[in-house]
């Protein structure tokens, strides 16, 4: 894809119970980010990285929270909104803003500024369904949470700074699920949401299953955000995540599907926005999961290898 690409640091693990993928940023940079970007065709630009306090900086008088509730949902809505603004001024410059993780709760401010001036369907690949609300979760993770807060699902939905309206349910479609709370299986089959599960993979293979995904997502928006979740892959390939979960997709099929979005969207200039999350170098082995990302990100911007 030519055009340029500005890189954006969200060094966020406020959603999870991990520590560690707030040093995802710097791990996915240090395994040659810019140059894969750059053998994309693209022109990459780095924006550096949002000020996310230190989990040792907090307050230590602050009530811890309570069953029920979102953790820190305070401090995810302080950065998110900030990333939220940075994303919606990089699309209004032309730029397509790539964000790095962070936990997957970063994507409420990407896609939030990604769909402020337009309609946006959403490509979500991931283990997970990341679709239970303050009331369902069972962890209080908001990195479970992301989609319903973009679409403004229970407690989400009184909240403004985490809904995004130009985001309509049945422009999202999942690759890849294969670990579902069980609230959360009924609210995503309840909603207009299309969900491809790995099942869908194993009987369909790989690149027909997303080419239906990123025709869900491209049918009458005006752009599309794809969300890569690095549990999506599976384990043995993809060791540095929070939460691994057997049976993701391998090294080949997630190159494959990678370069079908950069196919199916870069070249008519749909791709408006993507985030890259959850990569652990705690758990990492030799930043290998740090560096898949970024091979990932290369092939969805268009890098093959002829
Ligand atoms: C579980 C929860 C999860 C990662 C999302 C898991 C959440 N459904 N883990 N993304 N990496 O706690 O809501
Ligand atoms: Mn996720
Ligand atoms: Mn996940
Ligand atoms: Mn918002």
């Amino acid at each position: 894809m030519d055009g340029a690409v500005r890189v954006i640091g969200a060094p966020m693990d406020y959603g999870t119970n991990r520590r560690g993928v707030d040093m995802g940023p710097s791990a996915i940079r240090y395994a040659g980010l810019a140059d894969g970007l750059a053998e994309a065709g693209t022109t990459p630009t780095d924006d550096g990285d949002l000020v996310v306090a230190r989990a040792e900086e907090r307050d230590p008088d602050a009530s811890p929270p309570s069953e029920g509730e979102a953790k820190f949902l305070a401090e995810i809505e302080d950065v998110c909104t900030r990333l939220e603004e940075r994303v919606a001024e990089t699309i209004a410059e032309g730029v397509t803003p790539l964000v790095l993780g962070g936990d997957h709760s970063i994507a409420i401010g990407t896609v939030g500024g990604a769909a402020r001036e337009a309609d946006l369907g959403v490509v979500w690949f991931d283990a997970h369904g990341d679709f239970n609300t303050p009331e369902t979760s069972p962890s209080g993770n908001v990195h479970g949470m992301p989609l319903a807060a973009i679409l403004g699902r229970g407690a989400f939905g009184g909240m403004e700074w985490a809904r995004a309206p130009g985001v309509r349910e049945e422009s999202v479609a999942y690759v890849g699920l294969r670990s579902l709370d069980d609230r959360e299986r009924v609210a995503i089959r309840d909603s207009e949401m299309t969900a491809y599960t790995m099942s869908d993979i194993d009987e369909r293979g790989v690149n027909a299953v997303v080419e239906d995904a990123l025709e869900v997502a491209a049918a009458g928006t005006d752009g599309v955000h794809v969300s890569l979740d690095l549990d999506w892959l599976d384990p043995k390939t993809a060791p540095g995540v929070g939460t691994p979960v057997r049976g993701g997709v391998s090294y080949r099929e997630a190159h494959s599907a990678l370069e079908s979005v950069s196919e199916r969207l870069g070249d008519s200039g749909l791709l408006r926005s993507m985030d890259v999350v959850e990569v652990n170098p705690i758990l990492d082995e030799a930043n290998e999961t740090a560096t898949l990302a970024t091979e990932l990100a290369a092939s969805a911007f268009g890098r093959r290898i002829i």
